[in-house]
């Protein structure tokens, strides 16, 4: 792991010009929505986008698609149908006509589902058991389209496609020219895990709660159910506290280089939990506990063994830190810490870390987790670890998220799947596939390179299911992409290394095994260039896929 500190180094000029482009406030038509150089599926460039995009050229792709008839065209008179006894169902309502609105101009006014004939229909079955937990029916006809789901997750995930059949144009903030097409057929999809999860450092740097939301929209598009959220490290404590209020004031005022730092409130991580929430993902907290703890320890001298707080830490080595497993105060201060978060937090999981301690001897590594996995059992959440608590037994029903790689020791990569067989649900988030802050290549200005260089294939072509040796498939629960940042400071920072590698393990989360294939893949990644583009996202122009104009 390399320990120099990164200097601010302007953006690769290829993403800047793709920032520049794209904006907000761009009130021209969009150049993505027709005409232009076009190659194909054969390793070249994709074709330019297309009036109609065929049905499901979209990313996650979909379980089952059958095209068939005309497309349907939104117009000024489209209404929106909804279930008019459903909160919910009127949120995610309400939540398409503001993503269509901007771009379209359309008023989109939300009616009860009998008066929107011939317009969009979210219409909820209960008894539609087929459709699992988050899974949905469009269907599309010149004469209306219907998305029908058992729950309002599953309208919401549905409306993730509907959004992306549309030309790309309709990511726009101001008003495009249309036509607005869904191609006509039926798409029936559910996913292939419960689990698919996406994680956020906001403890090497921080986040403010309005940059957390844009990332949770990026996660939506992509169907993504889970935000993880690393709220301690040893540069930063991002959550308040009310019990240990130095944990912020003291602990959250920096970050890794010396910058401010910063925190979240109690009610601003609660608006982070429900914003969240409106786009039906849930939360999951983590604490880094024994290790990853300067900005605690440096808080409270007591936490010491030696009862002396070190200074605020700002570098980026790991493993440096530790509670003090023998004193009784660690248990007070951790008992305090999820008794207070579990409180703020509606999600079942809260995450203990429990990686990389190295300054914690194994004995104590031991003594410390069997004290601390209850209590989180006692305040009704469910453990998750990183892969290292198994080397303690994990409590019954506890997650474990493997981030071992290729090279990670045979022993220890036995360990975790002994763990799986025994019960612990599995994570997977290998290092060398799915960490988005690793390089692409080792030109890439940006991330670390400890586990290697991963390019947008690498990341890709990859199986949760078979990936652990002697793990049983049935204990993988899916997977997370988690996004240090050491080394990222900015949201522009978080999109050149997010993407174009989150849509893939997006898409790993969320499609069949059969799907899977980079030759398909890649192409339907290029077409997601122009929607990148409308949403301000500068992106990593790899050359392994066939990008549009090029
Ligand atoms: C390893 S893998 C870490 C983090 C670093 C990351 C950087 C794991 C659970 N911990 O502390 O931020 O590498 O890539």
């Amino acid at each position: 792991m390399p320990v120099s500190q990164r200097r601010r180094i302007p953006r690769l000029i290829g993403s800047l010009l793709l920032v520049a482009t794209a904006g907000v406030g761009c009130g021209e038509a969009s150049a993505d929505s027709g005409g232009g150089d076009s190659r194909g599926a054969d390793g070249k460039a994709a074709a330019a986008e297309p009036e109609v995009r065929p049905l499901g050229r979209i990313i996650p792709v979909p379980a089952s698609v059958t095209p068939e008839g005309e497309p349907y065209t939104l117009t000024h008179a489209t209404r929106i149908g909804i279930d008019e006894t459903s909160r919910e169902s009127r949120a995610v309502g309400r939540y398409l006509a503001g993503l269509l609105r901007p771009s379209t101009g359309f008023p989109l006014h939300i009616v009860d589902e009998d008066a929107a004939r011939g317009g969009i229909r979210l219409r909820l079955d209960r008894e539609d058991t087929g459709l699992g937990d988050e899974g949905y029916r469009l269907h599309s006809a010149p004469d209306g389209v219907t998305l029908t789901a058992r729950t309002p997750a599953g309208l919401f995930r549905g409306v993730q496609t509907l959004r992306q059949q549309l030309p790309s144009a309709v990511e726009r903030r101001t008003v495009q020219q249309g036509p607005w097409k869904i191609a006509g057929g039926t798409i029936t999809d559910t996913p292939r895990y419960a689990y698919r999860g996406a994680m956020l450092d906001v403890a090497r740097h921080f986040f403010t709660v309005d940059e957390v939301k844009r990332f949770i929209d990026q996660l939506a598009l992509y169907k993504i159910n889970t935000l993880h959220l690393h709220l301690s490290d040893d540069q930063g404590w991002r959550i308040a506290v009310d019990s240990w209020p130095r944990l912020t004031t003291h602990g959250g005022s920096t970050e890794v280089g010396g910058g401010p730092g910063g925190f979240y409130t109690k009610e601003q991580y609660k608006e982070i939990v429900r914003y969240a929430a409106s786009r039906y993902q849930e939360v999951v907290p983590e604490i880094d506990v024994p290790g990853h703890t300067f900005a605690a320890l440096s808080s409270y001298a007591e936490l010491n063994c030696d009862g002396v707080a070190p200074p605020l830490y700002t570098g980026i080595k790991v493993g440096l830190s530790s509670l003090c497993v023998p004193k009784d105060v660690t248990y007070d201060f951790v008992d305090d810490v999820i008794r207070e978060i579990a409180a703020l937090t509606p999600g079942r999981f809260l995450h203990i870390g429990g990686d990389e301690a190295h300054s914690t001897s194994h004995a104590d590594y031991v003594t410390f987790m069997d004290k601390v996995q209850p209590l989180v059992g006692k305040y009704g959440k469910t453990v998750v670890g990183w892969h290292q608590l198994t080397g303690t037994k994990p409590v019954e029903g506890a997650l474990v998220q493997y981030w071992g790689l290729d090279r990670t020791p045979l022993a220890e990569k036995e360990r975790v799947a002994a763990a799986a067989r025994d019960g612990a649900g599995l994570i997977l988030s290998p290092a060398d596939r799915s960490y988005l802050d690793m390089k692409y290549t080792k030109d890439t200005e940006l991330g670390l390179a400890w586990a290697g260089t991963v390019e947008v294939r690498r990341s890709y072509d990859w199986d949760p299911a078979t990936y652990l040796a002697g793990a049983p498939e049935s204990a993988v629960r899916g997977i997370e992409a988690p996004l240090w940042t050491e080394t990222l400071a900015t949201t522009d920072d978080l999109d050149v290394m997010a993407f174009p590698r989150l849509p893939g393990l997006a898409e790993l989360g969320w499609s069949p095994a059969e799907t899977h294939d980079w030759d398909t893949y890649k192409v339907r990644l290029a077409e997601q260039a122009p929607r990148f583009d409308a949403l301000g996202i500068g992106y990593y122009r790899s050359p392994q896929v066939p990008w549009p104009g090029e």
